[in-house]
């Protein structure tokens, strides 16, 4: 953008006021500046934009297109202000007229079009491609309504709409009617002979629906690149509107885009599912290779100018439509499309857990997109042959796409691309050795690592402005936009002064947490306590429950024994579960009422608080990840595929208590063992209870006191109103035998929470901890990792 001086900005910012609402400056609510000063950066980057889309066209750029059914940005006006160089400028501006850009920030809602991990993994990205510079674009879809919104009322969670898209449509996006497509699901196809012996396929009763994409902007860091995230809208295509003449018809439309991840419990719910990944897949790649098509270079060599890739399982018909469209729309011969397109696609996968290996019943594909089930059966077809007699053919049975009357997925995007990666080194590891080990016998040279990061910009200067101006002071500003320099904090480990100053930032960051603790929830937080923090995904293989099991140590402990010398310690929880999964809510049960019991207990003198905050999303996570002296990574080793919040904590100066596991690993070999507390089992002592079938929680139950006292209050009355979900977990630990062996990693980790606990008293020892993380952080800048996609799998830069 050009020079923009803050006498220019204030013009603009009015004016812009006066046109879209017809108010001035000191009439304007907060949500009407947020949107005015939304739209003003729109127009500041409006050429940048511009050029990026002609140049390459122009240019032949080859461009990387990130599929995924999920993105997590958050919210972006910080992200977009500092990205274009003008968050000082626009906050002092702001300030002369008397708008507040706190106020504004707050007015902006989060854009929540995403789960959790994969989906902040994929806007990380979407930060970092632009950053440097690479031709990277999204595309997903725009829901209405994206992760639901979480209340606790009476300890449960109760999940709500989040209807995040005003009705004026998101500030940041603009819509391309333009561009738009048509989509094909059902009907049926057969395949036409012609003259010169092609088949032709002829459609018959389908369904059309109109996909119109709304450009997001993505803003690369004081670069003057502007990439793009197409999200795709559904509409009711006017030349077809015979074929949706009732309500319902026309409803059923429109929820194509309106949830994110509808129920499918029923078969109804399958198919809308099914339907978003086609949608979402046909709509992208027509119009890329579209695009493609106007170079005018022969279609066979798609791959020299495009790369797709396959983020997780859900966008993996991107495989046969390409198929489908060079082969039915630019007449591509099958062995020429089939080339080009495994050079084009590449896969990701992000978790070892066989639930989100998608299957799809063969029915479904059948009924909903044709086409693409007669092209997976030849792709199938084909593999089985090319295979046969050159490998076991148990190998081939278990590896091919069909199987059962049921498509997998996974083994389509493995066997229709040429790039498979895990995200953090155990992970990709566990890919080789054992979830896709037979992949990995017919085609090693796929395989390959790339370790999850994280877009430091806004985990560090956003969310973090204390610690950044403390590190511009320590170290100059180079660190801000070069992350790596942060290892010059090396050389100040020891030296009082800047870890009083660390520290005081960290006081300060607790204290901004403590205020919304007792805003929301109306709960005193003692900031000379240990800020314990676990905020993930509530899953049973992530183990709250075993930070539960500890903190019901402590509690005992106390109640023995008040006087007990300890040092205070705030647990923190956040995390959202499934609404179909049952155990992972009665955990959230049990941890409010387990809160309700500690926290209002006033024997345990304030040495003791728990705190559930509710709602857990990205804008939350920026508060939370400041403030935090423990980070909790306490997976069952070789569960969690990599981790990202792990990244976000060690980078403001928590301490990470972990197992070896995903990236938690990588972060020891980063700090060092002593600057990070490892507990529990290694892959490897899990792996061996798999192989030998030799673990018996209640052996355990049985002949150790202590754990048995702190399982039983799940059970005994300990803990009110958890009648049932205690019952349930006690049965979970016990009469099921512990699935993520909770109890034997239990003495090792209560024995590390002491050791912290010690640790903590020795200000210099912890502080020089504390800072040699944010010194080794850099490496996990999500820049860093995207280069990696980019030159190794994409090849774009
Ligand atoms: C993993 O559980 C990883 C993210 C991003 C998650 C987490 O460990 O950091 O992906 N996987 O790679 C996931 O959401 C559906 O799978």
């Amino acid at each position: 953008m050009e020079q923009l001086t803050k006498e220019q900005f204030i013009k603009d910012f009015k004016a812009q006021l006066h046109t879209d609402y017809l108010v001035d400056n000191n009439e304007a609510t907060a949500e009407e500046h947020f949107r005015t000063l939304g739209k003003l950066i729109k127009r500041y980057v409006m050429s940048d934009w511009l050029r990026r889309r002609d140049e390459i066209v122009k240019e032949q750029k080859k461009t990387a297109y990130y599929f995924s059914i999920e993105f997590l940005p958050g919210k972006m006006l910080q992200t977009n202000l500092l990205n274009l160089g003008i968050y000082d400028l626009v906050t002092e501006a702001l300030a002369d007229i008397n708008v507040d850009l706190t106020v504004l920030v707050e007015a902006e809602r989060d854009m929540a079009l995403g789960n959790g991990g994969l989906g902040r993994l994929a806007s990380c990205f979407m930060d970092s491609l632009p950053t440097i510079g690479a031709p990277g674009f999204g595309n997903g879809i725009r829901y209405k309504y994206g992760l639901f919104k979480q209340r606790i009322v009476n300890g449960y969670q109760v999940e709500l709409p989040d209807a995040w898209l005003p009705s004026e449509g998101s500030v940041w996006e603009t819509k391309k009617p333009h561009s738009a497509v048509d989509v094909k699901i059902y009907g049926s196809v057969y395949l036409a002979p012609q003259e010169d012996g092609a088949l032709k396929p002829i459609y018959e009763n389908v369904k059309t629906l109109h996909a119109v994409p709304y450009d997001v902007i993505q803003i690369g860091f004081n670069n003057g690149v502007v990439n793009n995230l197409r999200l795709w809208d559904v509409e009711l295509p006017e030349k077809y509107e015979l074929d949706y003449q009732t309500l319902a018809d026309r409803r059923r439309v429109e929820d194509i885009t309106s949830f994110l991840y509808p129920d499918d419990s029923s078969r109804d719910g399958q198919a809308m599912r099914l339907i978003q990944e086609y949608f979402m897949v046909s709509a992208g790649l027509q119009t890329i290779v579209a695009s493609y098509a106007k170079m005018q270079l022969p279609m066979a060599k798609i791959h020299e100018k495009v790369a797709v890739h396959i983020n997780d399982t859900h966008p993996a018909m991107a495989v046969p439509e390409l198929m489908r469209i060079l082969m039915d729309d630019y007449g591509v011969k099958w062995d020429d499309a089939w080339a080009t397109t495994t050079q084009v696609m590449s896969y990701t996968n992000h978790t070892v857990l066989s639930e989100a290996l998608e299957k799809w019943d063969t029915g479904l594909f059948k009924e909903i997109v044709p086409r693409i089930h007669q092209i997976i059966g030849e792709i199938d077809r084909k593999f089985v042959k090319e295979w046969a007699g050159k490998v076991d053919t148990g190998i081939i049975d278990r590896t091919r796409i069909v199987q059962n009357n049921q498509i997998h997925m996974a083994n389509l995007a493995i066997i229709g691309g040429h790039s498979v990666n895990g995200v953090a080194k155990l992970h990709t590891e566990l890919l080789i050795e054992d979830v896709l080990k037979e992949f990995y016998v017919l085609f090693p040279e796929k395989f390959n690592n790339k370790t999850n990061g994280i877009a430091q910009r806004r985990w560090s200067q956003i969310a973090n402005p204390g610690m950044s101006a403390l590190l511009d002071d320590l170290i100059g500003k180079g660190w801000r936009s070069n992350i790596h320099e942060l290892s010059e904090l090396e050389e100040l480990l020891t030296r009082s002064d800047v870890q009083t100053s660390f520290y005081q930032v960290k006081q300060a960051n607790k204290q901004k947490l403590a205020d919304y603790v007792k805003k929301t929830l109306d709960i005193d937080l003692p900031i000379d306590a240990i800020f314990d923090v676990q905020v993930k995904r509530l899953h049973a293989y992530k183990r709250q429950l075993l930070n539960v099991m500890h903190i019901i140590k402590l509690y005992q402990d106390l109640k023995d024994d008040p006087g007990l010398e300890m040092t205070p310690r705030v647990f923190i929880f956040g995390a959202k579960a499934a609404p179909g999964y049952h155990f992972a809510k009665s955990v959230i049960k049990i941890i409010n009422e387990l809160a309700n019991l500690i926290n209002y207990d006033t024997s345990l003198n304030d040495k003791l608080k728990v705190v559930f905050l509710e709602n857990y999303n990205v804008s939350l996570a920026e508060l939370i990840v400041p403030a935090a002296d423990v980070s909790e990574q306490i997976s069952t080793a070789g569960k969690e595929a990599s981790g990202t919040s792990n990244m976000k904590f060690m980078m403001n100066g928590a301490l990470t208590l972990a197992t070896l596991d995903g990236a938690n690993i990588e972060i020891k070999d980063a700090v060092g063992e002593d600057n990070i507390v490892i507990f529990g089992m290694d892959k490897d002592a899990v792996y061996a209870h798999y192989d030998k079938h030799d673990y018996n929680s209640r052996a355990i139950y049985d002949s150790d006191p202590t754990i048995k006292r702190v399982v039983d209050a799940f059970i005994d009355g300990t803990i009110p109103n958890t009648h049932y979900e205690g019952h349930e977990i006690w049965d979970a630990l016990i009469s099921y035998n512990d699935e993520y062996f909770l109890l034997e990693d239990f003495t090792d980790y209560a024995e590390k929470q002491a050791y912290i606990s010690e640790l903590y008293q020795d200000k210099p020892i912890w502080q020089a901890k504390v800072i040699k993380n944010i010194a080794n952080s850099g490496r996990f800048s999500s820049d860093d990792t995207i280069e990696g996609y980019a030159k190794d799998i994409w090849g774009i830069i």
